[in-house]
């Protein structure tokens, strides 16, 4: 299968969290069955004044890789090149706030997919030019999980992006439930990122199962 088809049928179920995206069981624990139920994919995304340092983060990072390669899921690291090329991560994700997507990419080579959050269609055009191989389009609605997010786009941008055949996969993140996925994926997405509907669940395996069969009706 060619890189370009593994990534889209990973960016399916995209699971994003970090130790301070804590809800009824560790971190870690919630990984593993979020894994165990089917997430497709995994950015560790590490943000905010609750977030590990030092040590304890590294060996988080660690351990969450370690987890992704045990049920081989894509393991991503959110804006932390360096230690995406110490854990020989499957790719890097940064925002519009984080060292350029140029860079990033001339940084890890092409055998490391790229992506990168958007929230318009221009820097869509710039995403894509940079090098990315996905992009991040949010908040789809609402969101408690990122201090500084940017008002909802909802599925307007998707729909533009299709219409204009935007070249790279996409994924809606922000306040996406189970609910949101049928008009996501109808608007031209390749899947969902997902914090807090499978990380604060009290019970993130059903959550993932409902992710899945909304996906799987597409
Ligand atoms: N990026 P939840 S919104 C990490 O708009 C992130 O780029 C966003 O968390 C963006 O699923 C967001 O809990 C938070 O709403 C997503």
């Amino acid at each position: 299968m060619s890189k370009e088809l593994d990534l889209k049928k990973a960016l399916r179920l995209y699971f994003v969290m970090g130790s301070q995206d804590i809800g009824l069981y560790d971190p870690l624990t919630t990984l593993e069955i979020a894994l165990k139920a089917g997430v497709s994919c995994y950015q560790w995304r590490e943000k905010g004044p609750l977030s590990l340092k030092e040590a304890e983060r590294i060996a988080f990072a660690q351990a969450a890789r370690r987890l992704c390669a045990n049920y081989h899921v894509p393991f991503f690291v959110d804006d932390d090149v360096e230690l995406a090329l110490k854990l020989s991560a499957d790719g890097v994700h940064v925002g519009q706030k984080d060292e350029g997507a140029q860079t990033v990419r001339r940084r890890i080579g092409t055998d490391m997919w790229l992506g990168v959050s958007v929230h318009s269609l221009e820097e869509a055009e710039h995403a894509h030019a940079d090098g990315a191989d996905y992009i991040g389009v949010g908040p789809y609605k609402p969101t408690q999980s990122k201090a500084d997010a940017e008002s909802p786009v909802g599925d307007k941008l998707f729909r533009e992006l299709t219409k204009r055949d935007y070249p790279l996969p996409t994924v809606a993140i922000g306040g996406v439930t189970p609910n949101d996925v049928s008009t996501i994926l109808s608007a031209g997405a390749a899947g969902v990122a997902v914090i807090s509907a499978i990380s604060k669940s009290p019970d993130p395996a059903k959550s993932v199962d409902r992710f899945l069969s909304e996906l799987n009706m597409y």
